[in-house]
């Protein structure tokens, strides 16, 4: 690569370095110290080390979740026919209710799709003094008399946690009385620094729980589960009749639209396909270390990407067959994404984009704003770890603090009659002549040179970033959406879709093109002032200026009037 090819263009205004000494001089030292640490130039060549997964400094406005959110909400709770009880106060229970875009449906007439409903205990005062447990036995007795699911998991919240209600207990008691599979988490909110710890400890209670109880073999001949895709916005319904029409089977997707049975029968796929690293990679590595299946990285946002991961998952058959028809797909796929591709390319090549996005997101929408000719400046992680960032390869040297000693780390031990060797030789063939397994390689080498790479991004610093780098566009979430818009950018939720999508693979990546393209075009960000343009001693030059001055009756007192109005 050129040094032109790897430099970021953003350093041209201000380097990355100013910008963040600019950004730090707000906070006391030791703060400053902290954040310095979590905000790095990046460098593909020669990866520096960021400081990740440690706790938010208080004061700071973060974008990340709790522990609960992180396995209740992401990780368990899309499991549509699983009744969920959040044993907790009735706030954690309501605030899990619908808030995440994880989608089912029901396939055939009489299946059940519980995610509609949010189940709670309504712990009071009086369970707080006196404990909550016989209140649980009550809600999971009442929850099975009214609904009759396969399955039942509890949730504990931070007051459970304080109090000490043994969920495991009453979890085994009520799977003897009522003949179902009841397990528990203790993913009380404050149990880790972030929802990180949540996905841990929900990927331990479902290999611990589910995974493994139905052996019934699949016939085909090429069979996947793809872990880490949620179905957000609808992403694994494209995904799944992508890979239908390649001839690959998905035998479960951890966990968008699932159900319990497909779990359980999980370990008989003859490969993990990974999508999200960051909330499911304990998962494959304990599959792995059980049955025997490996497990490789793929991406299915971006056009280039998903051919790179189709083309992956059909080496790995080793069949001529499946790799011809995985190419014809491809190719019809992308001829008919290439004339949208262009016309979006065409208005939106060299725009900047800055993206902050939970634990993969901000990397694998990178992709798809490269298929467009959008450069990322500035990327970062709510609250992912070092690996997500710079790579597998980091793993050994990543510290283990007080907080994610923690989390119950499984002791996994090969399966005496299910561990399939005649897997690890295949393995072991396919790496000898290349092919790679078990591998992240981050987000930081696929970014360019001096762009900043800032960890769990505070709302000041998102404020700097804007003011000074001007970003054309930011993909963020709910938390911030409005406030980046009210300086007069836009910002895409990633994480909700903005309650569009889908997005992922060829058809999805024509809608994200379209929205992007709408969004950078639109002409009400001229409208808008941004905070430090009307405060004295503003160092930015105004944002959009020559628009302003351009169209008549578009002062800045209009534009404050329009504001205000708003
Ligand atoms: Fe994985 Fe996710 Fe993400 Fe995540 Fe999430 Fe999400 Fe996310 Mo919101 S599992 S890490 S905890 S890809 S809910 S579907 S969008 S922060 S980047």
């Amino acid at each position: 690569m050129t040094t032109e090819e790897t430099n970021c263009e953003a350093s041209e205004a201000m380097s990355p370095e100013a910008l963040k000494e600019e950004m730090l001089k707000a906070y006391p030292s030791k703060t400053a110290k902290k954040r310095g640490r979590q905000m790095v130039v990046n460098d593909p060549e020669a990866i520096p080390e960021i400081g990740a997964n440690s706790r938010t400094t208080p004061g700071l406005i973060t974008q990340r979740g709790c522990t609960y959110a992180g396995c209740r909400g992401v990780v368990i709770g899309p499991i549509h026919d699983i009744l969920h009880i959040t044993h907790g106060p009735i706030g954690c229970g309501y605030y899990s209710w619908l808030t995440r875009r994880n989608m089912a449906k029901s396939v055939n007439e009489g299946d059940t799709n519980y995610l509609q409903y949010a189940m709670s205990t309504d712990m009071l005062e009086e369970q707080i003094v006196f404990g909550g447990e016989k209140k649980l036995k009550q809600a999971i007795q009442e929850a099975y008399d009214i609904f009759k699911p396969k399955a039942i998991s509890i949730y504990a919240t931070c007051p459970v946690g304080l109090i000490g209600d043994d969920v495991h207990a009453v979890a085994k008691e009520m799977k003897e009385t009522l003949g179902i599979n009841v397990f528990a988490f203790s993913c009380e909110g404050y149990r880790g620094v972030s929802q990180s710890a949540g996905h841990h400890i929900a990927n331990n209670g479902v290999f611990k729980h589910i995974i493994g109880l139905d052996d019934t073999p699949q016939e085909h001949p090429y069979t996947i589960n793809v872990l880490g895709e949620y179905n957000i916005g609808g992403d694994a319904w494209e995904i799944d009749a992508l890979l239908r029409k390649c001839g690959i089977h998905v035998v479960s997707t951890l966990s968008g639209d699932v159900n319990y049975e497909q779990i359980k029968n999980a370990h008989t796929a003859h490969l993990n396909t990974i999508m999200c690293h960051r909330s499911i990679n304990y998962m494959a590595e304990m599959m792995e270390k059980k049955f025997g299946i490996p497990w490789i990285k793929v991406n299915f946002i971006g056009a280039d990407q998903t051919a790179k991961s189709l083309r992956k998952i059909a080496a790995f058959f080793e069949s001529r067959e499946l790799s011809d028809r995985v190419e014809e797909v491809i190719a019809q796929e992308m001829a008919a994404l290439r004339p949208v591709r262009e016309e979006v390319t065409a208005r939106c090549k060299g725009k900047k984009a800055a993206l902050f996005v939970g634990g993969s997101r901000a990397h694998h929408y990178q992709d798809l704003f490269k298929d467009i000719g959008m450069e990322a400046v500035s990327a970062g992680y709510e609250f992912a770890h070092r690996d997500d960032y710079e790579g597998r390869a980091v793993l050994p040297s990543i510290k283990v603090d007080a907080d994610s000693r923690n989390i119950e780390e499984l002791t996994v031990e090969e399966d005496p009659q299910r561990f399939r060797s005649d897997f690890v030789d295949k393995k072991k063939r396919l790496e000898d002549s290349g092919f790679t397994f078990s591998d992240y390689n981050g987000m930081m080498v696929e970014m360019k040179k001096n762009t900043l790479v800032i960890d769990d991004i505070s709302h000041h610093e998102i404020e700097k970033l804007i003011q000074i780098w001007k970003p054309d566009i930011i993909g963020s979430g709910i938390k911030d959406k409005f406030v980046v818009e009210k300086m007069g950018i836009p910002c895409k939720q990633l994480h909700s879709y903005d309650y569009g999508g889908p997005y992922a693979v060829f058809t999805g990546a024509a809608n994200f093109y379209r929205e992007v393209d709408r969004m950078l075009h639109t002409k009400v960000w001229q409208y808008v002032v941004p905070p430090w343009q009307k405060s004295a001693g503003d160092m930015a030059s105004p944002r959009h200026a020559p628009d302003k001055r351009e169209k008549p009756g578009t002062t800045d007192a209009s534009a404050e009037s329009i504001e205000q109005a708003a």
